[in-house]
């Protein structure tokens, strides 16, 4: 798999992530900023959604979708290449260790055959001929590094250390808010075939109630319109309890 124009560049050409469309950049000297934090975390919908008190079908929610992940490797683990199943766009911060990426956007996918079959690291060109036609990005995420991949894109991962440490979080977006419901509805259709869980009326219930909240808000906008605010010298609402 190569990079850019692919003219004879060899695949393991390291080419820079763009930029993530979907994060609005918090300027350092706003770190200790308030913010309305209301949906400002994705707990706080959760909350919202699923019964506050009803920790069992909040940790369900969590489990089941892997919603946050802590990921402890040795060197040489990582996840073949795929697409994760809900649509959802996710980021990893490196706390120890560095992780090796290949990435690619959804566009790519005509060349990428199914996930597992094609190895980024390593591409099997007689096997995967297509291959050699995709753009993608092959990047290192060293200690204190945070990668960003939006809906649907294409993922393989490799530990280049023992041991290797990674915090993940899934994220709901605007760009991402149809498709994740989409699937959701999709994951509690009892006549669909059982991919990551079990329809459960609570959960989906539940669910439902996101989804509801997920329309309503906007996400980004109301983020970058609290930093604009902050940044204009205007004060952030409090949270409410
Ligand atoms: O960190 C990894 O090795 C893979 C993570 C992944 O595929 C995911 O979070 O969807
Ligand atoms: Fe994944």
């Amino acid at each position: 798999m190569c990079v850019a124009a692919c003219s004879g560049a060899p695949w393991s050409q390291i080419a820079s992530l763009p930029p993530p469309t979907s994060l609005v950049p918090l300027p350092s000297n706003l770190a200790h900023a308030r913010f309305a934090r209301r949906y400002s975390s994705d707990d706080d919908w959760i909350n919202d959604c699923f019964d506050k008190e009803d920790d069992i079908n909040k940790d369900n929610f969590l489990i089941r979708t892997h919603w946050r992940m802590m990921l402890i490797g040795q060197k040489g683990a990582g996840m073949f290449n795929h697409k994760d199943t809900l649509q959802s766009s996710s980021f990893q911060t490196q706390v120890a260790g560095r992780k090796r990426w290949h990435i690619c956007h959804d566009r790519e996918s005509k060349y990428l055959y199914k996930a597992g079959m094609v190895n980024g690291f390593a591409p099997d060109y007689d096997k995967y001929p297509e291959a050699l036609k995709a753009t993608c990005f092959d990047q290192i995420v060293g200690t204190g590094e945070m990668i960003y991949y939006p809906k649907n894109y294409w993922h393989q991962t490799r530990n280049l250390d023992d041991v290797t440490i990674s915090v993940s979080g899934t994220l709901v977006t605007q760009e991402n808010t149809a498709g994740i419901t989409k699937e959701f509805r999709r994951e509690c259709d009892t006549t669909q075939r059982v991919r990551i869980f079990q329809p459960e009326t609570r959960l989906c219930e539940g669910l439902e109630k996101c989804f509801k909240i997920w329309r309503e808000k906007s996400w980004e906008e109301d983020l970058a319109a609290k930093l604009e605010d902050v940044m204009r010298g205007g004060g952030a609402e409090e949270r409410e309890l």
